[in-house]
């Protein structure tokens, strides 16, 4: 029998219940959102979206900007049964196209800004909201109230979440509402996060870190947050002696120990600083702490997982280049990619997971998703990895063809396709190659067609309206031949070599 839980909206009701009057939200411009008022806000949008005629299961869709009201859109699509589909801000007309096509959500939610461009797909089947940053948009009209609260069972879908494929389209891992509600349990557990916590929120809420790690134990917790419309540098650290925890990708650590403020007294609230969604510098960790006092805790996660290991709150060190131990009941596992068959620890291999935190699949994709688990259940990372002397699991490279910049995963493929389409080129390869604020940045090397010589703005160009701004190639490279091995396959480890040195190096 699957054990009780208690979904996120459940958590979130309980919280307006409790404690109505606390600030949920803490504004740069020093307003306060309560647990009431938003519950107000998810009243409305609930009735709203229920009157465009969402019913459980369908699909909400959304790419608006950072405000306390898309969190309530969020908390509303739950409440009614819908599964909620955040989209990336920075997604161009191609990209959404695709995800709306794929995934025909019964509404989009959009900027008023970007009404027109998506007027044309208002019809029958879609309905067409905006929602603003200052309180603004079609979503917000009306004065209904939805308050009936559908009780999802543990295997319904929650959310759909993009993420792009190394062959092929895009693929939705969709989330359940017992993903969701156990991973947060599980993390609030680990991290000791209770309503007394402060936290900045500083990153996007359309990926799993922003809004199912850092939203969702905020709000089941009952804690307040400072509520950021994006990563600034100068903010975070002036709210730092009023906060009690960060949660944030490398990027934010690698500008803020550039930072001259950043002391162990701006620090003297905070009691954890949590990194993810990319591999954290060992050199990062060690500066971070000398500079603070404080060791960041490292914790390792994906998009159809949500997170599966964390370094430890207390109890053990926090070990740099560690991604540290499972979750409780999640299980992890290095294996020989090939067979499949379990390594002893200290060898590299397939990471792979199993728990309640796993999705339950890709929107209608049933081989691909049948291909990416094995007959027991665990689920194939792409990550590789092994399993250091204190059982800490150590992140050592990726066996899927991915670049992390920023915390934002881009796929080669992707961009080697549209390359390709541009008469002048033969073909592309494109890799990640270290860079010192993104950790990671992309560079394409290209093969021109016989007796073409087809320039670097040329080609940035050609990409640029089909690619969101976060996956341009930094650097594009004309050579001669790509390097192949014995059976025609690209090198791409030898062209991360090459080209290591291009953002860090002397070459830099
Ligand atoms: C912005 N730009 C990026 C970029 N972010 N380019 C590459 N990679 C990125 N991550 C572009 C901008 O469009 C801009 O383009 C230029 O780079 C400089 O922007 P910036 O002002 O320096 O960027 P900033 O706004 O400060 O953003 C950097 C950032 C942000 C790191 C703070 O990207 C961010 O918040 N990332 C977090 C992503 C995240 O949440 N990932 C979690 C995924 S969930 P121009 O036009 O000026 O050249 C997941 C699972 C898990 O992975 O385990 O958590
Ligand atoms: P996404 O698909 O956007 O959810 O990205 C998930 C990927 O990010 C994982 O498969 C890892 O490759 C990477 N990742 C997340 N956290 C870490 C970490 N702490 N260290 C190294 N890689 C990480």
């Amino acid at each position: 029998m699957a054990p009780p839980f208690t979904t996120i909206h459940r958590s979130f009701a309980e919280q307006v219940e409790r404690q109505p009057d606390k600030a949920l939200f803490e504004l740069p411009d020093g307003r306060q959102v309560t647990y009431r008022e938003t519950e107000g806000t998810v009243g409305r949008i609930a009735a709203r979206l229920v009157a465009d005629g969402v019913t459980p299961g369908d699909r909400v869709a959304a790419q608006v900007d950072k405000s306390p009201e898309a969190i309530a859109l969020y908390l509303a699509t739950l409440r009614i049964g819908g599964v909620f589909l955040p989209l990336n801000t920075a997604y161009t007309g191609a990209e959404m196209e695709y995800f709306i096509g794929d995934a025909r959500p019964r509404v989009l939610v959009c900027s008023p800004e970007r009404r027109a461009d998506h007027a044309h797909r208002e019809g029958r089947d879609l309905v067409v909201e905006t929602l603003g940053t200052k309180g603004d948009g079609t979503l917000l009209e009306g004065d209904g109230r939805h308050d009936e609260v559908v009780d999802a069972s543990a295997d319904d879908p929650a959310a759909i979440l993009y993420t792009s494929g190394t062959t092929g389209r895009s693929k939705g891992a969709v989330l359940t509402h017992g993903n969701l509600a156990s991973n947060c349990r599980a993390l609030l557990e680990a991290w000791r996060f209770t309503d007394q916590d402060r936290l900045i929120h500083a990153l996007p809420i359309f990926h799993v870190h922003g809004l199912f790690v850092a939203a969702n134990m905020t709000i089941a917790a009952g804690a307040s947050m400072h509520y950021l419309p994006k990563f600034d540098v100068d903010t975070v650290v002036d709210l730092l002696p009023r906060a009690t925890v960060l949660m944030g990708v490398p990027t934010f650590y690698t500008r803020m120990v550039k930072h001259d403020r950043l002391t162990p007294g701006t620090c003297a609230s905070m009691r954890l600083f949590v990194s993810g969604s990319a591999p954290l510098l060992a050199s990062d960790h060690e500066a971070f702490e000398a500079r603070t006092g404080h060791a960041i805790l490292e914790r390792y996660g994906m998009t159809e997982t949500g997170m599966n290991t964390t370094n430890p709150y207390e109890g053990g060190p926090r070990k740099p280049g560690t991604v540290g131990k499972p979750l409780p009941g999640t299980e992890i596992r290095v294996v020989d990619g090939e067979t499949g068959r379990a390594l002893p620890d200290g060898e590299v291999g397939s990471i792979e997971v199993r728990g309640p935190n796993v999705f339950s699949g890709y929107w209608q994709m049933p081989e691909k998703t049948a291909s990416e688990f094995r007959a027991d259940g665990f689920f194939i990372t792409g990550d590789l990895g092994r399993i250091d002397e204190d059982g800490y699991l150590c992140i050592v490279g990726r066996g899927k063809d991915l670049v992390i910049s920023g915390g934002y995963n881009i796929y080669p493929k992707e961009i080697e396709e549209l390359l390709d389409a541009h008469p002048a080129v033969l073909e592309s390869a494109v890799i990640g190659v270290p860079h010192p604020d993104f950790g990671e940045t992309v560079v394409a090397v290209v093969v021109p067609a016989p007796d073409q010589e087809p320039t670097e703005t040329e080609l940035l160009e050609f990409v640029a309206d089909d690619l969101a701004r976060f996956k341009h190639p930094r650097a594009v490279r004309v050579v001669e031949a790509l390097p192949r091995n014995v059976m025609g396959k690209v090198q791409k480890a030898e062209l991360r070599k090459q080209y290591q040195d291009l953002f860090t190096g002397s070459n830099a």
